[in-house]
């Protein structure tokens, strides 16, 4: 068994340094916000695992080159023959404003069925990580997504879901209608304040959605801030995290950092103070740098960003 599971579509990215339309290079990264979660907890040392369908092509032995370079361990990866990798264009329109451009639909990543998933659930894990965007992508993920999440309930594991809610993908009230059934299997749920009532009641305040989720079996509900922090729900009350001072370069991918290292804390047993402390370390380490998990931490590294003062050399 592994310490983390989680499966997905792995997108390849191209990165611009400015506006689309004016052409010029394109970086090549690899993407995705589960594939960015089991990055981040491989590289603190924890065994983890991604599953999915990628391509039989470059594109898809690319995604597979770069998991198993971080250390990611890809054995139950579906290789698709008749369907091609989903892309993922990143515009940096302004030095505040990048733009997503999808080319997904029909992607081999969105074609994951209960099958693909059967073999890594049995291998077990302890922890399985899912997110809002696999049942957006199509009937079959969605199917799967719910079939992993009861069957790693059922075997004990601890689920979490990150809402994660893409609204290129799919509208508020089809995500809510497939988000808000699954909470039910999660131990943990993550959401930024706006996404929150994806798994609640239309509209519904953060202090209600949440008292509903607890009251459904989950023991902790975590509210993303960005720069102001998280907060974390449970049933003996609510914490506040501060961010790290750090400054933010690119903010894609810090709340799969933060998922990471939350769950990190979780497998070496911290109480919540301390796996707060890590989420939020880790969420810091994806802001101050590029792309969506290049910056994360080794587990040599979580202090790093302690006591610094700007511009500091050590
Ligand atoms: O969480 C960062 C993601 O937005 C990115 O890696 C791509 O999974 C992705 C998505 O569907 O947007």
């Amino acid at each position: 068994a592994v310490d983390l599971l989680t499966f997905g579509e792995a997108l390849v990215s191209l990165r611009s340094a400015g506006p689309l339309t004016a052409g010029g290079a394109l970086t090549m990264r690899l993407a995705g916000a589960e594939s960015n979660v089991a990055i981040g907890l491989a590289r603190l040392g924890h065994r983890t695992a991604w599953a999915g369908r990628v391509s039989d092509d470059e594109l898809g032995g690319y995604v597979l080159r770069q998991l198993r370079a971080e250390g990611v361990a890809v054995d139950h990866v579906t290789r698709d023959r008749d369907r091609p990798a989903g892309l993922m264009f990143l515009e940096r329109r302004t030095a505040d404003l990048t733009r997503v451009r999808y080319h997904r639909a029909g992607s081999a990543g969105s074609a994951l069925s209960v099958e693909d998933l059967r073999p890594a659930l049995a291998a077990g894990a302890r922890v399985l990580h899912l997110t809002g965007i696999t049942p957006a992508l199509s009937d079959s993920a969605r199917e799967a997504t719910r079939w992993a999440a009861e069957a790693a309930s059922r075997a004990g594991a601890l689920v979490c879901l990150d809402v994660n809610h893409r609204a290129k993908l799919w509208r508020r009230d089809d995500a809510r209608a497939a988000l808000a059934p699954l909470a039910g299997y999660a131990s943990v749920v993550v959401a930024s304040a706006d996404e929150l009532d994806l798994v609640g009641e239309p509209g519904a305040a953060e202090e209600t959605t949440v008292a509903g989720l607890l009251a459904r079996g989950v023991a902790t509900v975590l509210v993303k801030l960005g720069a102001d922090g998280a907060r974390a729900y449970t049933r003996d009350g609510v914490r506040h995290a501060a961010a790290l001072p750090v400054t933010a370069v690119d903010t894609v991918g810090a709340g799969d950092a933060f998922t990471a290292g939350y769950l990190s804390g979780h497998l070496d047993g911290l109480d919540l103070a301390g796996r707060l402390r890590r989420a939020v370390t880790l969420g810091a380490f994806a802001v101050a740098g590029d792309g969506d998990w290049e910056g994360l931490p080794r587990r040599d590294e979580l202090s790093l960003l302690d006591d610094l003062q700007p511009g500091s050399t050590l």
